[in-house]
């Protein structure tokens, strides 16, 4: 274990990379010491020079050494963990087009390059958007890696969901379990209370409000990432930051034993959402591998949700296909 974890970073001189670097160095995936591995576009180098030497300025005990530039081959050679939040937003008059072929082509790159130079344990997590979209152009074109080591982050909507919940039935976000995230990390997504549990109790019938439950709750949820935009004047980061901590933790460390937690991750089939799609479920983690939570059983409710945004993952499919980039 005195082998530093080696985990790479793209997009690193954005907002979301200003709060993920420091916590990756303090230590938040563990003791075991680690390298940071930084990869940015040329123009972002500079200020990605300026974040390096705050980092070099905490004296973090846990971090190993940094390595910045924008050659993925080189960043990504030999990364255990690569989180890949860089991503191209959407501009001014920019079509849905633009905007998956603008991220396509950094998508087919970045996993073009780690499968040709990452290590043989590597797990790839996608923060940057459209995440579920994104990830399977990356794993699409890793031919060699697993699909399974592949995911996109739920895990903001998921830490969302509690913290909404424990807010409406006065519990502990501790007290809170099961609660899982169905479908796109986008406006469709489906977060789920009828298997989620307050104090070992069923969260739809601890709410005893379905109203609150559709028209309030997951709305909330859904749109959370709009209402911290109208708020702050830009989109969330210390949050995002914070969940991708969370979701490499529990899939390098195991989630815990009388919980799940929710990954959008590679489908075969399961709860009859298209083989191949990367769609967020109920899983739990152990030993760097997750697996599906099976057996709940999906009300008409449910299957409806679920279905809606396993339709636009479906859709969004398509339009990459069609743009040749899987
Ligand atoms: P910023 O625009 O602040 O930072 C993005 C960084 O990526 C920039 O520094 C840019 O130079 C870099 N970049 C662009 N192309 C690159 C490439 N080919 N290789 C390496 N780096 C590249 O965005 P930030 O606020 O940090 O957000 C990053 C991404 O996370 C966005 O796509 C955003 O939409 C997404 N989010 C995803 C969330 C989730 O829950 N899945 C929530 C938060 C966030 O909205």
């Amino acid at each position: 274990t005195s082998e530093p974890l080696k985990v790479a970073v793209t997009g690193a001189a954005g907002q979301i990379g200003y709060s993920l670097l420091f916590r990756l160095a303090s230590g938040a995936l563990g003791d075991r010491p680690i390298e940071l591995r930084l990869l940015e576009i040329e123009p972002a180098l500079k200020s990605l020079e300026g974040v390096v030497m705050e980092l070099d300025d905490c004296a973090f005990p846990t971090l190993a050494g940094v390595e910045i530039g924008a050659d993925a081959e080189k960043i990504f050679d030999g990364v255990n963990l690569a989180l890949l939040v860089g991503a191209r937003p959407r501009g001014p008059g920019m079509e849905r087009g633009d905007l998956l072929s603008a991220n396509g082509a950094i998508f087919t790159a970045q996993g073009k390059a780690l499968n040709a130079v990452a290590a043989d344990d590597v797990r790839i997590g996608v923060t940057g958007n459209p995440a579920n979209t994104n990830a399977l152009i990356a794993m699409t074109n890793a031919p060699d890696i697993p699909r399974e080591r592949f995911s996109a982050l739920t895990r903001l909507d998921h830490n969302r969901a509690i913290s909404q919940l424990a807010a409406k039935t006065g519990a502990k976000v501790t007290d809170i379990k099961k609660m899982t995230i169905w479908g796109n990390h986008s406006a469709t997504q489906y977060p789920d209370l009828f298997h989620a549990e307050v104090n070992g109790q069923n969260a739809a019938e601890a709410v005893g409000d379905q109203a609150w439950l559709e028209n309030d709750f997951i709305p909330t949820v859904a749109k959370r990432g709009a209402a911290i935009i109208e708020a702050r004047g830009s989109s969330s980061a210390a949050s995002a930051a914070s969940a991708t901590i969370d979701a490499a933790r529990d899939w390098l460390h195991g989630s815990a034993a009388d919980d799940w937690v929710s990954m959008a991750v590679v489908s075969h089939g399961e709860y009859d959402v298209p083989e191949g799609l990367i769609s967020s479920f109920p899983v739990t983690t152990s030993g760097g591998d997750w697996s599906i939570v099976e057996g709940l059983e999906i009300d008409e409710f449910s299957r409806a949700r679920i279905d809606a945004s396993t339709a636009e993952l479906a859709d969004e499919r398509n339009a990459v296909t069609e743009l040749g980039l899987i």
